[in-house]
Order: C-alpha cells, then sequence, then structure tokens
C-alpha cells in the first residue's frame, strides 16, 4: 500500500463492542473526518443543502425516497460522504498512471484505488509501458467505434451500475439495441433481480407498492434483511416516526445491527444534547442465513392455525377471507403447503423457536395495515426469488398489499437502479417495448434475450463474450468468483469503463482499453442547450429530477450522455430517427423521447420532475388490480424450506454471509471502520458465534482462513482474516464484501432470477 491515507486509516486497530445509537455523535464525527480527509470542509458542507431537496440534486449514495418536504438537512452520514467522496479536491491525472504501472497498482487496495480521487483525462492502456496513457476523446471514440464495428454484436455487452440517470440509461439501452443485441446487464442482477422476477408473479408489479405517507398510517412494520442503519439512514426518520406512534417494528436478521436498534436523530438538537435514542425494533429475531423462508412459512401456518381455532368458536377469523376470495389466486394449495410443514423443519431451518414464530405471528394478527420491507438478507440466496414471494404470501393473507399504510417495500440500492429498468436497461426483451422503439426509430430491434450478470460472466469464461462496455461501476470486483474471472477477464478484445474514480475492474483490461472520465450527478453539466437537469426514480417509484451545483471537475471530463452519444455515433451508421447531438444539447429531448416509448408512465415528466416529492409512477397493484396472468394476487408455493440445495453442509461447515460495512459503498471503500460492529482500522475480519469458535478450537483475536465447500475442482480460499466473537447464530459467519468475493462460486445463485447468492456460501474456517 503506498497511499499514506490508507496507513493512517489502519494504523490503529480496535475492536470493541460500539454502544453508541445510529445517528448520534459517532455520525456527526464520522461526517467531519470524511469532509476534511477529502479536502471539501466548507463547499462541502454547504452544497449538503442542496442534498434530496426539490430545487437540489439527488443524493447519489441510496435509493430511499425523498419527501415533499424535506428537512433543513435531508441528507444521512452516508450520503453525506457520497457527496465528499464525489467532491474530492483529489485528482487522478495522467502523471500519476505515468507514474504507475497497472502490474503495480494491481497490488493497491481498493480503497487506495479510488482514494486517487477523480478521473480526468481519457485514457488508454498501452501495453508496451504497462500504463494507462492519456488520449483525446476523438482518437478514443474513433478506436471504440472500428472495434465495435469489426466484432459481433452478440459478443458485446453493455453493463450499467445503478447509479446512471433516466436520460443516459434510456440512450445506453437504445445503444445496445442499435447496435444488435439485449446484452444489457446492470447492478440489479445482482441485487434486486429476485424483487423483479418475484413480484410480476405474485402482484403483477415489478417493484414496491409503499410510499413515505404509508409510513404515517402503518400500525406495523416487518423488517427483513435490510441493514437500515448504514444503507438506508434516511428511512430511519419515517421509521422513528412510526416508533413514536407506538407501531411495533419486528425484525428478523441474523446480525443484531445496531440501526435496527436505537437510532439518535444527529439532526435533532434536542435529541443530540440528551443522548436519547429511540428504540427501533420491537423484537429481533435472529433467524439463520437463508431460514426467511422457513420463518416466513411458520408465520403463515401459525396464522392458518390461529385463524382456524377462531373460526371453529364462532369469532371472527384471523386472515382477510373476503380480500383472499374477491382478489388472490392459490390459497388452497398455499395453506396446504403450509399445514404440511412441521414445527420442528420450521425451527431448525429457521433457527428461531416456534414459540417466538407465533409471538410475532400473534403482533401481525392484531396490526390492521402492515408494511414488509426487505433488502439483501432476502434476496442473495439461493431461494431469494422464492423467499421474496413467501413475504408476499404473508402480506397477502391479510389483505396487506393496495391500502393505506400497507404493502410491500423493497429498499433498493443504486440511486437510480430501479428507474434504469424502468427506461429499458434489462436483458429481458419482453420488458421493453421494442414495437415502440422500432416505430419510433424505424429499425429491427434484436428479439433474442441478452446475458445477464452471471451469463456475462460465463460468456467471458466461455469466450463468447468478446468486449465489455461498463457505464459505471465496478463489475469485475462486483460479481462472484474474482479469482477465476480475473485471468479469464483479460482474454476480451475491448474493455471500455466508464468512470468518475479508479477501481480494480479498469486494472484487469481487455487487448484494447479504455477509461473514459465522467461528470458525476452533483456537477454542473453544461450543453449546448445551457446546465442540463436529469431525472431519477427513487424506491418508491417516484420520479425526481436532478440539477448538479459543484463546479466540473476538470475540462476534460464530460457527462454520461455525451460519452454514449460519442459511442453511438462512432459505432452506428447513421439514423436520421434518432438526433443523439440533440439530445445531448437538450436533456429535455431524451425525456420527450422517454416520453414518447412510455407514455403512460411517464406523462408529465419534462414538466413535473421537479415538483416537490416526486411525481408517482402509476402501479396498478397500489389500487389493487392485479396484472398478473391470473388476473389476481398470486400465491405461491415454495420447492420446499432447504435454503440452500446446491451446497453441501457437513460438519463444521459455516454458512458465510458477505455485507457491507458503515464505510463503504458497494465496492467503494470510504475508510477502515464499522462504527456500529465496533471494527476500527481493518476490514479483515470474519465474526463468528463463540460457541462455534470454541468447537472449531479458534479463539477471538486469532487469525484464520475461509476456504469455500465446493467440489468443482476450484480452491476458493481467503486467509489473513482475524476472527471477532460476535452476535451471530450458531452456524454462521460474517465478512465484508468485495474482498470475500473470492469464495462465492459463480453456480451459487437464485435459481430464478440468477442473482449471486452472497449470503449463504457454505465454508470451513481454519486457523492461518
Ligand atoms: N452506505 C451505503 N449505502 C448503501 C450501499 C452501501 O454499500 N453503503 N449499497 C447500496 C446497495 S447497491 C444496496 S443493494 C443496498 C444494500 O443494503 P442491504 O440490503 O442492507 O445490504 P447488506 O449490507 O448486504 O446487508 C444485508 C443485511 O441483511 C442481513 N442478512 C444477511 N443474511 C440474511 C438472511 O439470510 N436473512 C435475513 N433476514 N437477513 C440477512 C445482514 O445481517 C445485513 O443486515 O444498500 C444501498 N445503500
Ligand atoms: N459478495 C457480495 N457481492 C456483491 C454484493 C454483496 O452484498 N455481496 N452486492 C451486490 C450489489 S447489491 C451490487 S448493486 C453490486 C455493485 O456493483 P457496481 O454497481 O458495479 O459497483 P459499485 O461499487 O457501486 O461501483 C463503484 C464505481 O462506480 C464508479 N462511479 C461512481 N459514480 C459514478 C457515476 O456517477 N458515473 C459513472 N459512470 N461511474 C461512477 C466509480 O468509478 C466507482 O469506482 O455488487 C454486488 N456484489
Ligand atoms: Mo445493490
Amino acid at each position: 500500500m503506498t497511499d499514506p491515507t490508507v496507513e493512517a486509516q489502519t494504523r490503529d486497530v480496535r475492536i470493541e463492542p460500539y454502544d453508541g445509537p445510529a445517528g448520534g455523535w459517532g455520525s456527526a464525527r464520522s461526517l467531519a473526518e470524511i469532509l476534511t480527509r477529502e479536502g471539501v470542509p466548507a463547499t462541502g458542507a454547504a452544497m449538503l443543502l442542496k442534498q434530496n431537496k426539490p430545487d437540489g440534486y439527488m443524493c447519489v449514495s441510496c435509493a430511499w425516497a425523498k419527501p415533499a418536504k424535506p428537512l433543513a438537512f435531508e441528507y444521512c452520514e452516508n450520503g453525506a460522504k457520497a457527496t465528499a467522496w464525489e467532491q474530492t479536491r483529489r485528482r487522478a491525472t495522467p502523471d500519476f498512471f505515468a507514474q504507475h504501472t497497472v502490474t503495480e497498482l494491481l497490488g493497491w487496495s481498493d480503497y487506495a484505488l479510488e482514494e486517487q480521487g477523480r478521473l480526468t483525462h481519457p485514457m488508454r492502456y498501452d501495453p508496451d509501458t504497462d500504463r494507462y496513457r492519456p488520449v483525446s476523446w476523438e482518437e478514443a471514440f474513433a478506436e471504440i467505434g472500428r472495434e465495435l464495428r469489426g466484432l459481433e454484436p452478440k459478443s458485446v455487452v453493455f453493463y450499467a451500475s445503478g447509479r446512471a440517470s433516466l436520460e443516459t440509461s434510456y440512450m445506453y439501452g437504445l445503444l445496445a439495441r442499435l447496435y444488435g443485441n439485449n446484452n444489457l446487464p446492470d447492478s440489479s442482477n445482482m441485487c434486486h433481480e429476485p424483487t423483479s422476477v418475484a413480484l410480476p408473479q405474485s402482484i403483477g408489479a415489478p417493484v414496491g407498492t409503499v410510499l413515505l405517507e404509508d409510513f404515517e398510517s402503518t400500525d406495523l412494520i416487518l423488517f427483513f434483511g435490510q441493514n437500515v442503519g448504514s444503507n438506508a439512514p434516511r428511512m430511519l426518520h419515517p421509521l422513528q416516526e412510526a416508533r413514536r406512534r407506538g407501531v411495533p417494528i419486528l425484525t428478523f436478521n441474523p446480525l443484531r445491527e445496531r440501526g435496527l436498534e436505537r437510532f439518535t436523530n444527529p439532526q435533532s438538537p434536542v435529541e443530540m444534547l440528551a443522548q436519547s435514542a429511540t428504540r427501533i425494533s420491537t423484537q429481533y429475531h435472529q433467524v439463520k442465513a437463508g431460514g426467511d423462508l422457513a420463518a416466513i412459512t411458520g408465520l403463515c401456518k401459525a396464522l392458518i392455525a390461529a385463524d382456524r381455532d377462531a373460526r371453529v368458536l364462532g369469532r371472527a377469523g384471523v386472515l382477510d377471507h373476503a380480500f383472499i376470495a374477491e382478489h388472490t389466486h392459490g390459497f388452497d394449495d398455499f395453506v396446504r403447503f403450509c399445514d404440511g410443514q412441521d414445527w420442528a423443519a420450521v425451527e431448525r431451518r429457521s433457527g428461531l423457536s416456534r414459540n417466538a414464530i407465533e409471538g410475532a405471528a400473534a403482533v401481525y394478527a392484531r396490526a390492521g395495515a402492515v408494511i414488509g420491507i426487505y433488502g439483501m438478507g432476502l434476496t442473495q440466496h439461493r431461494r431469494g426469488t422464492e423467499t421474496v414471494r413467501m413475504l408476499v404470501n404473508l402480506l397477502l393473507l391479510r389483505g396487506n398489499i393496495g391500502k393505506r399504510g400497507a404493502g410491500i417495500c423493497p429498499v433498493r440500492g443504486h440511486s437510480n437502479v430501479q428507474g434504469q429498468r424502468t427506461v429499458g436497461i434489462s436483458e429481458k426483451p419482453e420488458l421493453v417495448p421494442l414495437d415502440r422503439l422500432k416505430e419510433l426509430y424505424g429499425f429491427e430491434p434484436p428479439r433474442e434475450k441478452g446475458v445477464n450478470t452471471v451469463e456475462t460472466c460465463e460468456g467471458v469464461l466461455d469466450g463468447s463474450v468478446r468486449a465489455f462496455i461498463g457505464l459505471g461501476g465496478n463489475f469485475l470486483r462486483a460479481v462472484p468468483d474474482t479469482g477465476v474471472m480475473e485471468p479469464a477477464w483479460r482474454r476480451q478484445r475491448l474493455t471500455v469503463q466508464v468512470s468518475t474514480k479508479l477501481n480494480r475492474s479498469h486494472l484487469v483490461n481487455g487487448a484494447v482499453a479504455y477509461i473514459l472520465p465522467c461528470l458525476g450527478r452533483l456537477e454542473i453539466d453544461q450543453q449546448a442547450g445551457g446546465p442540463q437537469a436529469v431525472s431519477m426514480e427513487d424506491s418508491t417509484a417516484r420520479f425526481h429530477g436532478s440539477r448538479g451545483v459543484a463546479e466540473p471537475v476538470g475540462p476534460h471530463v464530460r457527462s454520461e450522455p455525451w460519452i454514449v452519444a460519442g459511442i453511438a455515433k462512432a459505432a452506428l451508421p447513421p439514423n436520421p430517427r434518432v438526433d443523439w447531438d440533440g439530445w445531448v444539447a437538450d436533456y429535455g429531448r431524451v425525456r420527450a423521447a422517454i416520453e414518447a416509448t412510455y407514455p403512460d408512465v411517464f406523462h408529465g415528466l419534462n414538466d413535473r420532475m421537479f415538483e416537490p416529492g416526486g411525481l408517482t409512477k402509476p402501479l396498478a397493484a397500489r389500487e389493487r388490480r392485479w396484472e398478473t396472468e391470473t388476473g389476481r394476487a398470486n400465491f405461491a408455493v415454495p420447492g420446499g424450506l432447504e435454503a440452500d440445495p446446491d451446497m453441501t453442509r457437513g460438519a463444521d461447515v459455516l454458512d458465510l454471509i458477505t455485507l457491507r460495512s458503515n464505510d463503504q459503498f458497494n465496492t467503494t471503500v470510504y475508510g477502515y471502520h464499522d462504527r456500529f460492529r465496533g471494527v476500527r482500522g481493518t476490514r479483515d475480519v470474519l465474526f463468528m458465534n463463540r460457541a462455534d469458535i470454541a468447537r472449531l478450537g479458534l479463539a477471538d483475536g486469532v487469525q484464520v482462513a475461509v476456504a469455500a465447500e465446493t467440489d468443482d475442482g476450484v480452491e476458493r480460499r481467503l486467509g489473513g482474516l482475524r476472527v471477532v466473537a460476535y452476535d451471530i447464530p450458531e452456524g454462521n459467519c460474517a465478512g465484508y464484501y468485495p474482498e470475500m468475493n473470492v469464495l462465492i462460486p459463480l453456480w451459487h445463485y437464485d435459481a430464478q432470477s440468477k442473482t449471486p447468492a452472497a449470503k449463504a456460501i457454505a465454508v470451513r474456517v481454519t486457523a492461518a
């Protein structure tokens, strides 16, 4: 590690329990630290006043809803860190690249790479010197265009990380289709793809049904596998409000996460001075990794039994029979499935006692309107899609979809990951209005299914993928099996990364390789038609406008729409119906094109995107109209309760959960402190249950290695980890992503959506 900031961060390793709440003074301190380190204390602080405001910019961190009446400071510790990270004064200039070979940089940590600061020039890889060298945009586009024209269209992949705006994403999807494929994998394929598969089957909507105002009238919140304190902290405000009204929150999570336990609003002087905290979860169920399918089955089973008992006694039932009869399909089969599962199996697979599950079911049975919230703890499993459908089953039993204060609430990741899908970033042709594109742009769109994330990796391994264009993100670091993927990745002909900062995906390059530096959303985007705004969709399906406020990072850095148009013009024959230059001059014209393509969804986008609270996407399921094959909301019967049929668990095999610290955004590592989990100065830890530590003959604080329990002939191993005794179920252990991605086999994914199963990997732990 050559960067002194890494050394400063990791000098003092300390691991001790943290008793502060989420938010609070710890949050204020952590923020001050990063603003200072990135050299933006004053400007950064002033900018933050514009964050998530109707006339300002939308945070580049998470996708949580933006209220119509924002707080004076509508941001959180981690949103502010994301702002500081993007607005850093540090620069990765051509000088920096001249000083370091790519081989040398491959030895640097993720943190050290991004800490070099913002990319300032288009760079081309020079194999003779093993360095990236600056090139002009004209040269870059000319060569990329030439390469793309020479490649078989099916062999090229157009990846999108979920941050790019609706405008950029629409243009990017069109570029891929005009070029000749639907190879449009996105970060959502590693994230909420089970949501995108499960919800249409269950309720006929691809996204969550809950709006921010539902939190004001809900009677109960169920919280599955989402770490709100770190990954969507602004949601703590509506949760705190709900708690003040006496709304119970039942949490299911293997780890005791601080944000789900206690919260002090850092923006409330009263709470800060009094050091008072709100208790968030009223029940905390430490379900085993992958045990939610069993836990929710138990909840449903208990409700069905209680309903039967009540009706035998002539009392009102516990289930909403009127709703079930009028609106659902498959109820009888579902009841048979639940009745058929015995409690012993439910207890064993969930790790929860029947008593605890019945206690939770009793609270649910009394609540009028219930919100079901979930994150990666449900989706990143072998049976992720089935588990999401199971949560919907639970809600359907009491009519908790399509009424005020109730609904299903997937917490999306990247700030526009939901919106990208809405405007056509998808490898599935049936999700895109291809006929409409044909009509508007006069071409024959490809109809063949494209590749998703896992299939992209498979294609790179078997040689069928020859080129990778990345619109943001750090694909090669985010995917599973990084040890297998990296050597194969180099066999590609062309790799192009549109990025703000240097990351590992730039360093494992194809024969022809480019890094193209782009503006971030926070910067003023000046085009021929004046300064431009962009739009995005939040987790509750509302569209918002966003206007950059900061000075652009440098004269050679270009906007994402400009870069996408540049590639398109160089790679495609001219099409008089697609006015790339006109679109770049005025993004309002791209929005008009989006509206023309999806008139029902985006009606009024240009006029209404800056309305406080955003423009609400119409969603039939909110009105209890079910756009499913049966015309009803469908109960789903899972194939069984076994969490993971594809990795065997022998004695001494643990289930590894990979997760985020409070000091990172995905592969972007802001620092080495995970305050809430009591870890300072290191990310090389393995959280373990004390009983497992003792049984395996280890001790708290010792060094261990972890190896995936697979028999496909590939060794997947990570050493140099320090054992941290932690409150986690016996048989589970946890560590940080992306470091742990070497341990996840590529074939270990959700059966229905191909989302990598990053939350339960069978591993052995040995003293190193
Ligand atoms: N600051 C910050 N914000 C972020 C991100 C970030 O990295 N940093 N990433 C963004 C992105 S792209 C996404 S997708 C989201 C991710 O946000 P989350 O969905 O919160 O993702 P993870 O951090 O992976 O944490 C998953 C949670 O699920 C729990 N869990 C693990 N396995 C299971 C299980 O089997 N069952 C249950 N019930 N729980 C389980 C873990 O203990 C953890 O609390 O956050 C977004 N926001
Ligand atoms: N083991 C394991 N693996 C996982 C996960 C897990 O929980 N466990 N989570 C998965 C999830 S949920 C996700 S979403 C993926 C994340 O996968 P990605 O979205 O591919 O990765 P990020 O880390 O978000 O990408 C960071 C990079 O994006 C670039 N960037 C930042 N801002 C901008 C911008 O405005 N424009 C452009 N063009 N580039 C920008 C920067 O160069 C930065 O280095 O990882 C997945 N991988
Ligand atoms: Mo994500």
